[in-house]
């Protein structure tokens, strides 16, 4: 099930160069849908939304937009939800959504939306810095989105862990309004709901609950930014509104990339493929090695699991579609490979996991060690698992609170830094033609304000 490549061999150069542009997914087939779908909600509102869950969901929604609060008020009832759930699964859900918590405070307080971080030069700043150079105040500002809407899809992927693990970080940064679009959410889903702060529920899903939420209904204010993952229709949707609004990026189906050398345990390398594997059809499990005898254990393996599970039909398609053993000369190698690979979830089945880790520039999130399983990340350690992928770690990074920021400069001319640098602002002005610029400083430094003798 798993095909094994030797580095050197053509195929082995073939399967990187292919797995190396792998992208999230081709978009070009859906688009037109999807554009009609996004020009008919903004046009037909709430009426065109209802339409197309008839149409795709065969289904009525009977309250498309609610707010947090009791059933009985007319809210969405997390709470109700909550209770509703078996003591274990709530218990465990509440545990995540702490510790989610718990590691999002962190980066807030890492990043310049802390408290730390917090200067006390001037009035506007909330966060950020600020400093004088010269007479001028200058300084970046950082405030909070004012609005966001979370996806998390239904049907066959619903996952409540994805809301936890994307309306929380937006919460911690301090966003007061949390949409959270998800097709006739269960009690979990609208439990975790609870648990993360979202404010408002939109019962749709695909490409017109991304519409909706991004030119808003009567009922519903517009978001700022659009996170979280989808299917293709999600996705383009995504691409689609990204400028009316923001979005988090593209995130395609979950993939792995494990690292391993002979010491490595081929059952637990296994174990981990497979976590993935059962996303989707068209997820990723791949294996680079420095030991070819690994490599057939974890084929081994991967052969020995496949009939005791669940969602064998999918781990199938799956493996037999999108899975590769990559065999190298070197540790060094290993670490090239995840480099260009760039891989959501890279697990570290190696000796000295800490120090290959170090080499690799370019990951989603990094599984260190036999014992740190990926469904650990996926649930329960602490960051979230909306993560890049598709090689969109090359320039993405996990979701996050920054995020849930927005950023703004300021500045301040004294009358004596305009005096020194407003004839240097006047000759960049005039040399690119535009006179009024250099007008609005001339005029200023006629005035008597920056006359040093009439102060
Ligand atoms: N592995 C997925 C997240 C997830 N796993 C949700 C289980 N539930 C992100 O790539
Ligand atoms: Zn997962």
């Amino acid at each position: 099930m798993l095909p094994i490549y030797i580095e050197g061999s053509p195929q082995f150069e073939s399967t990187l160069s292919a797995l190396r542009t792998r992208g999230t997914g081709d978009l070009a087939n859906v688009t037109p849908a999807v554009t009609e779908i996004i020009d008919n909600v903004r046009r037909g509102g709430t009426s065109a939304v209802l339409g197309y869950i008839e149409k795709f969901e065969r289904r009525t929604s009977k309250a498309l937009v609610r707010h947090a609060g009791p059933e009985a008020e007319g809210g969405f009832g997390g709470a109700e939800a909550l209770a509703r759930l078996s003591p274990e699964v709530r218990a465990a859900l509440e545990t995540a959504a702490a510790r989610i918590a718990r590691y999002h405070e962190r980066q807030r307080d890492a990043g310049d939306l802390g408290p730390a971080n917090v200067t006390a030069n001037g009035p506007a700043l909330q966060a950020g810095f600020s400093y004088e150079e010269e007479g001028v105040l200058l300084g970046m500002r950082v405030r909070p989105l004012r609005r966001v809407g979370v996806y998390a899809p239904g049907g066959k992927a619903r996952y409540p862990s994805s809301v936890l693990m994307s309306a929380i970080p937006a919460r911690i940064a301090g966003v007061r309004e949390i949409v959270l679009a998800s097709p006739s959410a269960d009690d979990a889903t609208l439990a975790a709901a609870h648990l993360s702060g979202v404010t408002t529920l939109l019962d749709s899903g695909g490409a017109q609950a991304i519409a909706a939420m991004a030119y808003g209904l009567p009922e519903l204010a517009p978001v700022d930014k659009i996170v979280g993952p989808g299917n293709a229709y999600v996705a383009c949707a995504k691409k689609l509104v990204f400028g009316d609004v923001s979005i988090d990026g593209i995130t395609g189906p979950s993939e792995i990339l494990a690292l391993a050398d002979e010491s490595a345990d081929p059952r637990l390398v296994a174990a981990d493929l497979l976590s993935q594997a059962e996303h989707d059809e068209a997820s990723y499990a791949l294996l680079a090695t420095t030991s070819a005898k690994l490599a057939e254990a974890v084929a081994r393996e991967l052969d020995a699991a496949l009939p005791e599970l669940t969602r064998r039909a999918i781990v199938q398609a799956s493996l037999s579609t999108h899975a590769a053993a990559l065999v190298v000369g070197s540790r060094a190698r290993l670490a090239e490979i995840a480099d260009q690979l760039a891989v959501e979830h890279v697990a570290f089945h190696v000796a000295d996991a800490e120090g290959l880790f170090s080499e690799i520039g370019t990951l989603g999130a990094a599984l260190l060690g036999d014992l740190t399983p990926v469904a650990a990340g996926d649930y329960l350690a602490g960051p979230s698992h909306v993560l890049p992928t598709g090689g969109s770690a090359r320039f993405g990074a996990p979701l996050g609170v920054y995020d849930f920021v927005t950023r703004a400069s300021l500045i301040r001319y004294s009358s004596a830094a305009l005096r020194a640098q407003g004839p240097i602002i006047e000759k960049l002005a005039l040399a690119e033609g535009l006179q009024a610029h250099a007008r609005a400083v001339s005029l200023r430094l006629a005035s008597k304000a920056t006359d040093p003798a009439k102060r």
